[in-house]
């Protein structure tokens, strides 16, 4: 198999002085951060763990979180990503479906982690500081076939699959990046979005791999992120549009910086409006479309086509292929809408223990993402907003089929039906309708049920209750209907 010297050791190696990270006012060159690294290899290796096995992860965005996931990577050992907006019950599922052995978390999740009951041994990052580490075994050469990270990403139907990338996923990924944004001898990324997210752990692989220095923020802060850009002549950040209307709101009158030169927006549809503002107040927004499943962007829009292409997404990256198509599989004209389907080297290895999903997505090296969109006849990407299976909430994927079971499964329920409500805050929230089981159900006793098994940003914003829900003879529920049933409701 191909292989490549250990990412994180080269780049020590070639410029071990410089920065790498900078998180609350502590700047680590890449020396510092391989040490660091290394040291926390020998930690984790002591727990039992080796090449091969598995550990997840519960981290905020944190330089120590940084450390553990480069040890991760350069021990071999796969690491399960974790979203520490999920409930302990998410988790568990996440936990168990991996057969990750070890549970590495931030201390400050103690209490969500008291309440996992998993197999796998917890042990916070206070204790792991304390346990006694042995000789660090870190690889010399990636096998780019090897599976290094795994995100879970719910589905359509059922439950979360986790998406494997490979080493060679992260370093095609990174490369797609360079070779669309450029590579400029001052940049620097600021990552605000979650590492969690391939939108963070992205920036983490391209800071290794491009020897770039990357401030890193705990959470999203508008205000800190203005001041930062001016502070650290940060030249690229990544944004979700929830998190671009409120640093664009914060500017008031003011613009960014000129050394500033990258603003990448994804993670979900970008509204008209917002795209105006950015050309209002010169912010250079590159749109762009991608997935976990393809280790970060795919399509991406440069800002020399924002005055005529508005809306959309760009055009596949340099090792990357779209196409759409029909029903039937076949590929349809320019301007034909259909299902996008995408080719390259950073898309997924496949979902972990799922044979049968895996085969169903990709098939013949081509991911289908079932996305809708269409391509014009010069190449540029349209992605609708016509998918009724998932809702996005400030870049967070809500997929109604989850929740519905949820709803489904309270004894006062007798049907459920969820789909998304345009917010202008979140781009959309959760909305459920309910069919009674109980008539003393109340719109309250849901609300809690849900937020003790699902994360926050997934429990139904509102509940209408009704008498029945449209579902066609083969029992389908026509989400379409509702959708029309919430106009009505909210005219
Ligand atoms: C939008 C964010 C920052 C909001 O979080 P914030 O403000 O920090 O909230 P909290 O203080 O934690 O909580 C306050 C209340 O808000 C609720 N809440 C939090 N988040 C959400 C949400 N998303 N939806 C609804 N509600 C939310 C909390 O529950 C709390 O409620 P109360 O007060 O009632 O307790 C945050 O959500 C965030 O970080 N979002 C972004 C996540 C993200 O990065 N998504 C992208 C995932 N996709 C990918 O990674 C693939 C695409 C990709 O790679 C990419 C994406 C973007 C840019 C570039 C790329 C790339 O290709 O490189
Ligand atoms: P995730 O796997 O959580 O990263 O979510 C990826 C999904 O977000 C994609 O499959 C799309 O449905 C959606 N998405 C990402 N980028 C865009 C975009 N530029 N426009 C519309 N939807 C997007
Ligand atoms: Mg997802
Ligand atoms: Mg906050």
């Amino acid at each position: 198999a191909e292989t490549m010297p250990n990412w994180l050791k080269k780049r020590a190696e070639l410029s071990p002085d410089r920065v790498a990270l900078i998180f609350e006012e502590h700047a680590y060159t890449y020396q510092q951060v391989f040490e660091k690294a290394k040291w926390y290899a020998g930690k984790l290796e002591a727990l039992g763990l080796k090449k091969g096995g598995t550990a997840a992860v519960l981290f905020s965005n944190q330089a120590e979180a940084v450390f553990i996931l480069y040890a991760l990577q350069m021990a071999g050992i796969r690491v399960v990503i974790l979203n520490h907006r999920l409930t302990a019950e998410e988790l568990v599922w996440q936990l168990d479906d991996s057969q990750a052995t070890v549970l590495v978390y931030e201390t400050r999740f103690n209490g969500k982690v008291s309440e996992v009951p998993a197999n796998a041994r917890k042990i916070s990052t206070k204790d792991l500081l304390e346990t006694n580490g042995i000789t660090p075994f870190i690889l010399d050469e990636y096998e780019l076939n090897e599976v290094t990270s795994i995100m879970y990403t719910s589905g359509t139907t059922g439950n979360p699959k986790g998406v494997m990338q490979t080493y060679g996923n992260h370093w095609w990924s990174t490369n797609a990046s360079a070779l669309n944004l450029g590579l400029h001898v001052h940049d620097k990324w600021l990552c605000t979005v979650p590492i969690f997210h391939i939108s963070g752990y992205s920036i983490l692989m391209r800071g290794q791999i491009y020897g770039m220095p990357i401030v890193l923020h705990s959470s999203f802060d508008e205000k800190k992120v203005l001041e930062d850009i001016g502070r650290y002549d940060i030249t690229i950040l990544s944004v979700v549009s929830t998190m671009l209307r409120r640093i664009i709101d914060r500017m008031g009158e003011n613009k960014l910086p000129d050394s500033f030169r990258c603003m990448l927006l994804g993670g979900g549809p970008a509204t008209l409006p917002l795209l105006q503002a950015c050309l209002e107040k010169e912010i250079p927004v590159f749109q762009t479309y991608g997935m976990t499943e393809t280790s970060s962007q795919v399509v991406t829009l440069s800002p020399e086509y924002n005055m005529e292409r508005l809306g959309s997404a760009g055009k596949a990256l340099f090792p990357n292929q779209i196409q759409i198509v029909n029903d039937a599989g076949e590929i349809v004209p320019p301007g034909a809408e259909g299902e996008i389907i995408v080719k390259g080297p950073n898309v997924t290895a496949g979902y972990l223990n799922r044979p049968e999903e895996t085969a169903d997505k990709i098939r013949d090296s081509w991911l289908y993402t079932g996305d809708i969109g269409y391509i014009d006849d010069q190449g540029f990407l349209y992605v609708l907003d016509r998918r009724s299976d998932l809702i996005i909430s400030g870049g967070e994927n809500v997929y109604p089929a989850e929740i519905e079971g949820v709803l489904q499964s309270h004894p006062g329920v007798a049907d459920a039906g969820v789909i998304g409500m345009s917010d202008e805050q979140w781009g959309q929230m959760p909305v459920a309708f309910i069919v009674k089981k109980e008539s003393g159900l109340r719109g309250e006793d849901l609300f809690a049920f849900c937020e003790r098994k699902l994360a926050k940003y997934k429990v139904p914003k509102k509940v209408y209750f009704v008498d029945r829900l449209p579902r066609n003879a083969a029992k389908k529920l026509l989400r379409r209907t509702l959708r029309e049933w919430l106009e009505a409701e909210r005219d």
